[in-house]
């Protein structure tokens, strides 16, 4: 395939007969059971450019995948901000076979370099790679290389470095409240974010029990939390609202009756649940939202036959 050519290439059908499910090889299975990968390209944004990589409208691409929600978060932002003119985003497909992510007909065509799959840009960015092949993706059309595929740092960027362009007033990461931001993203990722996969992932019943209080454990302590508060961080939506809501968007499709994790799901939550019902009615989170890639189901056996309690899963309500 060349670059700019007219004509849309797809990387069409899924063929696992041929190329085999995605993962082996690709990503860390080890006696632990999966383990999150580093994400080796991790550069950043700057207003003014001094991290080598400076903001500027048009030059950057967001490649994202609709069931992800590392991916979304990024999407989250850019709506948020109003950057959708300066910032490109575009989705891969939502299904993948040893490949990786790739762009077929149902999402539509890379819009960038007309690439047929996403491992593609890795290996414009490093010849020869054979790490994991992970959404979310930022591009840099001007040296046609990978800025970053690590989701921490690209919402960051767009939270702060693009202000020239932004809708003016929605400081998602304003400076007074950084530490408390900081902290924050933090405990969520330990407790919520990444902690809905370790249950799912745990090899020990012991770690299964204890991964999986964990996360109900944060969910009643973010359900107090928001018990005289609208959003996280009081009246107006910061980078942690951001942060969580991809996952309790998923929670009861996917990671509650995948991972069996709290019984009732998240209605038994009633402030958390009615916040994120009220996040869903913004149209940055709402329009980046297709419950349809959600839905999962339990594997039909576990390794190491850790037992998970059963939880079905609930068909979402949220308007
Ligand atoms: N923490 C990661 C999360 C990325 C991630 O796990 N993406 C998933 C989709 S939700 C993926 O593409 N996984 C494929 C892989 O890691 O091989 C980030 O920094 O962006």
């Amino acid at each position: 395939m060349t670059v700019d050519s007219d004509a849309p290439v797809f990387a069409s059908p899924v063929d696992i007969g041929t190329y085999g499910p995605y993962g082996p090889g690709r990503v860390v299975e080890d006696a632990r059971g999966w383990q999150r990968p580093r994400y080796p390209f991790q550069g950043r944004i700057t207003a003014d450019g001094s991290s080598g990589h400076r903001a500027e409208p048009g030059r950057y691409h967001v490649w994202a995948a609709w069931s992800c929600g590392w991916a979304q978060r990024v999407a989250i932002v850019r709506k948020l901000k109003g950057l959708e003119e300066v910032i490109t985003l575009s989705y891969v497909d939502d299904e993948r076979d040893g490949r990786g992510w790739a762009f077929r007909e149902r999402r539509g065509p890379d819009p960038v370099r007309g690439f047929r799959l996403l491992l593609e840009a890795y290996e414009a960015t490093e010849p020869g790679y054979a790490g994991h092949i992970s959404t979310p993706v930022l591009w840099d059309r001007r040296t046609g290389r990978i800025v970053s595929n690590h989701f921490d740092g690209i919402t960051a960027d767009l939270c702060t470095a693009f202000d020239a362009w932004a809708v003016p007033g929605v400081e998602l990461r304003p400076e007074s409240l950084r530490r408390e931001i900081d902290e924050l993203n933090a405990y969520l990722y330990e407790n919520v974010n990444d902690a809905v996969y370790r249950v799912d992932g745990a090899s020990t019943q012991a770690a299964y029990e204890s991964s999986r209080q964990r996360v109900c454990r944060a969910l009643e302590e973010l359900d107090t939390r928001l018990a005289d508060r609208r959003y996280l961080l009081g009246d107006v939506v910061r980078e942690p609202d951001v942060r969580l809501w991809p996952t309790l968007a998923r929670f009861d499709l996917a990671y509650n009756p995948v991972g069996g994790i709290c019984r009732g799901g998240l209605r038994d939550f009633p402030n958390l649940w009615a916040y994120a019902r009220d996040l869903y009615r913004l149209p940055a989170f709402r329009d980046t939202t297709d419950f349809d890639t959600y839905r999962m189901s339990p594997p039909p056996e576990r390794a190491d036959s850790v037992r998970h309690i059963a939880v079905d899963p609930v068909e979402p309500d949220w308007l």
